[in-house]
This record gives C-alpha cells, sequence and structure tokens, in this order.
C-alpha cells in the first residue's frame, strides 16, 4: 500500500498510527500541501482525491481511499488484530462519537484551507483556531472520563487515540491552554510511549524538513 502523506497533516497521522499499530507495511508518498501553492492541488493529486487533501491510501489493486475515518475502518476490517474499535454495539457507538468529535467537530474548522480564507477575509485564524480546539478538546474529554482507562476508551489503544494524539499536536501549535485537560495529556503519554505512535510521528516523516528549517 501507498499513503499519499505529508509529514505535518493530522489527518494522514492518524492513519500512520492505524498502519503502525497494525505492523501494516506501507510506502509514503509526500504530497507538498505548502510549496507551490500545493502539491494537493496538482491534477494527478486531484483525481486520487478531488477534495485535495491528505490522506489518501492507495491499495495494491490501484484503488484509492480518503478520508482518515473511512480508511481507519477499512484497516480495521482488513486487519483485525490488534482491534481498534469495541465489540459491543454501545461501546463502538462511543468510540465513534468520540472520533468525530475530532474529526468532524474540531480539525475541520481550524485545516489550512479555514485557516487561509480566515487571514484573507481580515480575521484573527490563531484565536479562532485555539478557541475551536479548546473547546472541542474539553468536549472530548468531558464525553471520553467515564468510560477511560490508560487511554481514551479502556487499556488498550484504539481508534479515538489515534485521533486524539495528531489533534493534540495541533493544540499545542495554536498555543492552546491544556492545562485542564489532564486526561487527554495523560493518555497522549500513554501513547506516546508505543513504537507504532513514535513512528507515525511528524518528526519521523521522511519529508520532515531538518529540525532546523521547521516552524514552530
Ligand atoms: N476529513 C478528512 C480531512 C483531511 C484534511 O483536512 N487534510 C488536510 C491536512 S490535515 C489537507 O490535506 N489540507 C489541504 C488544504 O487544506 O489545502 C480526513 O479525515 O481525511
Amino acid at each position: 500500500m501507498k499513503l499519499y502523506s505529508y509529514w505535518r497533516s493530522s489527518s494522514a497521522w492518524r492513519v500512520r498510527i492505524v498502519l503502525h499499530l497494525k505492523a501494516l507495511p506501507f510506502d509514503i508518498v509526500p504530497v507538498h500541501l505548502v510549496r507551490d501553492g500545493g502539491e494537493q492541488y496538482a491534477p494527478a493529486h486531484l483525481a486520487r482525491n478531488p477534495m485535495a487533501q491528505v490522506p489518501v491510501l492507495q491499495l495494491d489493486d490501484g484503488a484509492t481511499l480518503s478520508q482518515s475515518v473511512a480508511i481507519a475502518e477499512y484497516l480495521d476490517e482488513i486487519a483485525p488484530a490488534p482491534p481498534l474499535m469495541p465489540r459491543g454495539a454501545a461501546d463502538r457507538a462511543h468510540v465513534r462519537q468520540l472520533v468525530e468529535i475530532v474529526n468532524s467537530g474540531v480539525q475541520p474548522l481550524q485545516n489550512l484551507k479555514v485557516i487561509r480564507a480566515m487571514q484573507t477575509a481580515g480575521g484573527d485564524p490563531n484565536a479562532w483556531g485555539r478557541q475551536v480546539i479548546e473547546d472541542g478538546l474539553a468536549a472530548l474529554q468531558s464525553v471520553a472520563t467515564p468510560r477511560a482507562g490508560a487511554f481514551l476508551f479502556g487499556d488498550a489503544p484504539g481508534l479515538a487515540d489515534a485521533f486524539l494524539v495528531p489533534q493534540l499536536y495541533n493544540a499545542r501549535r495554536f498555543g492552546c491552554d491544556l492545562s485542564a485537560l489532564t486526561l487527554l495529556t495523560d493518555v497522549e503519554a500513554a501513547c506516546t510511549a508505543l513504537p507504532a505512535f513514535q513512528r507515525a510521528h511528524p518528526d519521523a516523516q521522511p519529508d520532515a524538513p531538518p529540525a532546523d528549517q521547521r516552524t514552530p
């Protein structure tokens, strides 16, 4: 499989976490989201994903999949071990709820396209991004708390954790106050100790620029 990815894309990072948790072999194909106006707008990439976004997973038969939730659930179905979703319907819905708080309630409000549009309109994209992330993560912690263990759901890493960790990275880039979100940062610490999460980190990606050339 090939993963069209950008080192700092939180959505591509989710999929990298899942691929590494499942120990599935894959090659990274970098798509630079900033250089030359953004390689996501190149015709070849638009053919893979008309949304002009990463991630895109190309399967061995050439078929392509976009949308990190769909990709992650596909991977969980073709490679069931270790499972990233619980078994019972109510527990599965609970985990999907956590995933969607990040996937549809936070990240789309602070993605590159929104931030650029807000800059063009003369708004304050940093204040906006900070607010939507702080609000969303507070909600995530509140909903997760009753069923959390060492991870967001129970004591094994799962799909919700793959969405949490990249979002916390974005939160720090926006200067969010995470001091009250101790469940989330404790879970992040548990994730960060795992090799799969370490290998998926932006700094470990082949397209990560040298450390002295990275913007904060
Ligand atoms: N819902 C999509 C979101 C994908 C997304 O927002 N990707 C961002 C990077 S994290 C992107 O490619 N942005 C390019 C742009 O905004 O121009 C998913 O979960 O895969």
